[in-house]
């Protein structure tokens, strides 16, 4: 369902940057579970290049029970830039959740007006899809933008048109920011950057929704391995 997604995601990707292959520890990168009565199998891949220290994108097919397209882009440190997040869930071909936003790391009114601000004019080309939904797991104010995506649909056919053209728009303006960005060399600058990143880790790891749709899957160890050393891998895991 969200392969077309993932297939334009990788296109872009491949013409845009000068991407190396990352590694992916073992038995994350690939995992086919029979437990549940479909087939499950996620699959993820993960590369970098100088602007962006971690691309990752996952897909999860359970065939008709479930889709997943996650994904999260990671700046090079050097660049304060927000993280492109994107998170495509289907559970069955009603319920449909999208998720897609540059994922804001600091929250001051001059960050807001050179990352945030250019993404209204796309956010109101797409009303029907900035719900304004209430978040249970996360805080909207945290790591979340004002222009975020974020809208519940029923109909395929909405996925394969608005959302995939919005989605198209976004990663058009996220390519525009990244190949804009100016790089920043005080170590100071740098570090919060770092920090920044690090605390984002943190906070999507312990607060991950997906971890029990993982664990039935595939098991609660191999759900808190994924989690820990390949989606988040700069959090700890709690005690
Ligand atoms: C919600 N994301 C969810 C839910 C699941 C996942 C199962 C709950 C759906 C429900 O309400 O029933 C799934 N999260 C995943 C998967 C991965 C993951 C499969 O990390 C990894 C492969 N989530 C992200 C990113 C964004 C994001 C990058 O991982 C940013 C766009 C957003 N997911 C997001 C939001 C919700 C969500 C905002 C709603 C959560 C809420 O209600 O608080």
């Amino acid at each position: 369902m969200y392969q077309p997604f993932l297939d334009y995601l990788e296109k872009e990707l491949f013409k845009r940057f000068d991407l190396s292959s990352q590694p992916i520890p073992p038995g994350l990168e690939r995992q086919v579970s029979d437990r549940a009565k479909h087939r499950s199998i996620i699959q993820s891949w993960c590369y970098q290049c100088p602007e962006l220290r971690k691309i990752r994108y996952t897909y999860m097919d359970v065939g008709p029970v479930s889709q997943v397209f996650n994904s999260v882009m990671y700046p090079s440190h050097c660049y304060d830039l927000p993280l492109l997040g994107i998170d495509f869930l289907a559970f069955g071909k009603k319920k449909i959740l999208v998720v897609l936003d540059f994922q804001p790391l600091f929250r001051d009114e001059a960050y807001q007006e050179k990352y945030i601000e250019p993404m209204r004019a796309i956010r109101d080309r797409y009303q029907d899809l900035a719900q304004n939904l209430e978040m249970k797991f996360y805080d909207a104010n945290q790591y979340f933008s004002k222009y975020l995506l974020f809208a519940k649909i029923d109909s395929l056919e909405t996925v394969q048109t608005e959302v995939f053209e919005a989605y198209k728009d976004y990663l058009a303006l996220y390519w525009q920011m990244v190949e804009q960005a100016e790089p920043l060399t005080e170590p100071e600058d740098i570090q919060r950057i770092v920090k920044a990143q690090k605390d984002y880790d943190q906070y999507s790891a312990d607060r991950d929704p997906a971890h029990g749709l993982f664990s039935s899957y595939f098991g609660s160890e191999w759900a808190e391995r994924f989690l820990y050393e390949f989606l988040f891998e700069d959090a700890m895991p709690l005690a």
